[in-house]
């Protein structure tokens, strides 16, 4: 069995029991007028990300991992966008609202799709979340349940809201999360470092966390 190079610690992998999950890698989140610089952020700081996933992606496939991708979304009514979601902050345009790619976070949009660089490919489950866990009203669980999966290879962005959220959830449930620091971004550098920190301190409490040439070496 391949050992991953991972802080706090090694960590032993079984490829026939390892998900690699990308979170949210989407055109609403890393393109100009989608939800991410409706909130004000530089999405370019995004960018980076990519071509660690890239090869992340293909590496996975390449040894035969389950690969799920996520998105974060909602329906055209809006009857799963609470109340709560629709109304915070301040953006220059609000979630179901028209943007230059379409209405602002809403499934079936130009905006609500993966980058095409990570485009799924059929038979790769897709999972859409209303949420920022992966878990949370969706069908994840039983879509790793059903392939006996207990590792968790998590990228994708943002490092400190959707990646954590889904690594907390998994952990809760009992999923071993690795995530891969430089196939994660965030429009907030320091929040990236701090929530990659949280994940491995205390002798990795939510997790480890990797890099994805590591991983590469691992899958290989
Ligand atoms: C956010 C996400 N940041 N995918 N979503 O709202 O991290």
């Amino acid at each position: 069995m391949p050992v991953l190079d991972a802080e706090p610690s090694p960590l032993p992998i079984d490829l026939a029991t390892t998900a690699l999950v990308i979170i949210d890698m989407q055109r609403d989140f890393l393109e100009p007028g989608g939800f991410g610089e409706s909130l004000g952020n530089n999405v370019s700081l995004l960018a980076a990300a990519v071509p660690p996933t890239r090869a992340l992606l293909d590496a996975a496939r390449a040894a035969g991992l389950l690969v799920v991708h996520t998105r974060e979304g909602h329906k055209p009514d809006l009857s799963d966008a609470p109340p709560a979601k629709r109304e915070r902050g301040e953006p220059t345009v609000r979630i179901g609202e028209p943007g230059p790619m379409g209405r602002i976070l809403i499934r079936g949009e130009p905006g609500h799709d993966i980058i095409p660089e990570l485009a799924p490919r059929d038979g790769e489950p897709v999972i859409d979340k209303p949420g920022k866990g992966a878990f949370y009203a969706t069908g994840l669980a039983g879509v790793l349940e059903a392939r006996s999966v207990a590792t968790l290879l998590v990228c994708g962005v943002t490092t400190e809201v959707c990646v954590h959220t889904t690594v907390r959830e998994a952990n809760d449930r009992g999923y071993r999360c690795v995530v891969v620091a430089d196939a994660c971004g965030s429009y907030i550098p320091a929040f990236h470092e701090a929530g990659l920190a949280m994940i491995k301190a205390q002798g990795g409490i939510f997790g480890w966390v990797s890099d994805s040439t590591s991983v590469i070496a691992a899958l290989g």
